[in-house]
């Protein structure tokens, strides 16, 4: 396969240094796969992006539990882990399960043996900062009988390169206060995930259990594969679901999703009104956006000074 086109999009602005570096492995003529994992590999390693890798948040029991995905979208190569302690970058340890021919989505402690008889590094993931979180979650909801579960920060980030090669990653600690072993969208193919290199890739982040509900990256996927554009494709599969939802349970959990096509178009879609996505193609330069939904259409903008000052200030301000 031949392109002229690369691309590497995410969902949230928490991956945009990751992206530009993956960008310039890009231009470099540095495979899809490889500009993946490094840009993914960033984002677990930075203590204060809370629902990544290290500093991710625990589990209702104070556990750090970590799920992971890898897709090849040219050999449809797909490996997973999911609930796993201490796993220092769950990404790579998908990708390499990918590679396997068999027991290639792995969970809990079989997965963290295998992960560190491999050789991949074991740290313990759990912050001072994490526990913070934790300890005024407890207090502000679970002991006063509230729930827990809001927000929502997961990365997942697909990659077009110059050899035509689609892949996708994602990898997070899943719902804040979850139950230990509950698992997400995040691992699971087609939710989370989806990569085929002859039409583009897609991924989600928002409420697991209703992103499941939807197939929701395979969905848009399938639905470039017939002709829309990433953002119709975006746009209408986040509507549709959404309306399902809403129809069976008067409510829907939040849907966001980012894809690429072969050509380097993207496309970014939700129903909520904080999502950001960081993007930076041949065609169009390192960009970080701020979504808005305007009926039925997402709408973008690039972030300004101001909001960005303001994230910084509020991932990083003292825990009260
Ligand atoms: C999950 N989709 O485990 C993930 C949550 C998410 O930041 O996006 N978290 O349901």
């Amino acid at each position: 396969m031949d392109n002229k086109n690369w691309g590497i999009i995410a969902t949230w602005r928490m991956a945009f240094d990751g992206i530009t570096e993956g960008a310039t492995m890009l231009q470099d003529n540095k495979s899809a796969t490889d500009a993946v994992l490094t840009a993914v590999t960033r984002v677990e390693d930075y203590p204060y992006y809370k629902s990544v890798g290290y500093g991710g948040l625990p589990n209702e029991k104070g556990v750090v539990e970590l799920d992971a995905a890898f897709m090849d979208g040219t050999t449809m190569a797909l490996g997973a882990i999911a609930s796993v302690k201490d796993v220092a970058n769950p990404i790579l340890v998908a990708e390499k399960l990918s590679r396997e021919r068999f027991n290639s989505f792995m969970v809990g402690e079989g997965a963290e043996q295998w992960a560190f008889e491999q050789g991949f590094e074991k740290k313990e993931m759990l912050t001072e900062r994490a526990q913070q979180h934790y300890i005024k979650r407890c207090r502000e909801t679970l002991y006063r009988g509230l729930s827990p579960y809001t927000g929502h920060d997961t990365v997942g980030i697909a990659a077009l390169d110059l050899d035509g090669n689609i892949s996708v990653g994602t990898s997070t600690s899943g719902l804040f206060m979850k139950r230990p072993g509950r698992v997400g969208d995040s691992p699971v193919s087609g939710s989370g995930y989806y990569a085929d290199s002859d039409i583009g890739a897609a991924t989600a982040t928002g409420l697991g259990e209703d992103l499941m509900k939807g197939c929701i990256s395979y969905e848009i996927v399938r639905r470039m594969g017939e002709g829309m554009t990433p953002q119709q494709a975006a746009d209408s599969t986040v509507n549709d679901l959404e309306k399902k939802l809403i129809a069976r349970y008067g409510r829907a959990g939040d849907l966001s999703v980012v894809c690429i096509n072969k050509d380097g178009d993207f496309g970014a879609a939700t129903n909520i009104d904080s999502f950001s996505f960081s993007v930076e193609t041949s065609k169009h330069p390192a960009t970080i956006y701020v979504c808005e939904r305007k009926g039925s259409e997402t709408h973008y903008s690039p972030a300004t000074q101001e909001w960005l000052d303001a994230y910084q200030a509020r991932i990083t301000a003292p825990i009260e």
